[in-house]
């Protein structure tokens, strides 16, 4: 398989991140969606990373749905979320959760790194900044022991681990070390795994 992407894109990462912990191999080609999105484009309609190609040629695109696919690949009983029950539930509301927050990230960072001069709305910013600490405080009630579902990682380690990477990476002053200490916590346990330590993004 092909993963398409650079770890910098978060939503590149935790498909990166799930492909390490699951065993499955990949070639890794970093493209980046900007300035241009010309090269991504007949793999996928919207331009964007991940893509995962796989090895029959037949490509997906959008990182849930290729987390979907990598989990049914390995079977119920690897997969990062767990197949039904509360567990499944509990997995999936820190997934979303999460997903919702780093949408926000990564909305306050176009427009503070992307637009022009004199096109920078600070009030959007401030909006999106503020909906970050509120969905980065919701997730910090989650205490993870070791892992937020327990004994094994799960997809919810995987997701959150890698918001908060990105969120240290590009907007360390969202998550001041100590003001989320379970999200401190996560992110050292994280840390301390080849899987998030081998695909750690530069700026
Ligand atoms: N919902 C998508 C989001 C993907 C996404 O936003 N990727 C970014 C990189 S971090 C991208 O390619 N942006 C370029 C664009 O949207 O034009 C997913 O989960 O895969």
């Amino acid at each position: 398989m092909i993963l398409v992407g650079r770890y910098r894109s978060p939503f590149t990462r935790r498909v990166a991140i799930t492909m390490r912990i699951l065993g499955l191999g990949y070639e890794h080609r970093p493209v980046k969606p900007w300035p241009s999105n010309e090269e991504l484009l007949p793999m996928n309609p919207l331009g964007r990373v991940p893509i995962l190609i796989l090895d029959d040629g037949e490509m997906l695109w959008e990182s849930g749905f290729i987390l979907e696919y990598l989990d049914e690949l390995v079977g119920p009983e690897r997969a990062l979320t767990p197949p039904s029950g509360p567990e499944r539930l509990a997995v999936r509301k820190i997934v979303h959760w999460t997903m919702g927050t780093q949408e926000k990230v990564v909305l306050a960072n176009h427009e503070r790194y992307r637009r022009p001069d004199g096109y920078v709305e600070q009030a959007w910013i401030d909006r999106c900044e503020g909906q970050v600490a509120a969905g980065l405080a919701e997730l910090d009630k989650f205490e993870p022991n070791p892992w937020l579902a327990g004994t094994d990682i799960t997809q919810a380690d995987v997701t959150l681990g890698v918001l908060c990477g990105h969120v240290a990476l590009t907007c360390p002053g969202l998550m001041p070390a100590g003001r989320y200490p379970n999200l401190d916590a996560l992110s050292a346990a994280c840390a301390q795994l080849p899987a998030f330590a081998d695909t750690a993004p530069d700026f």
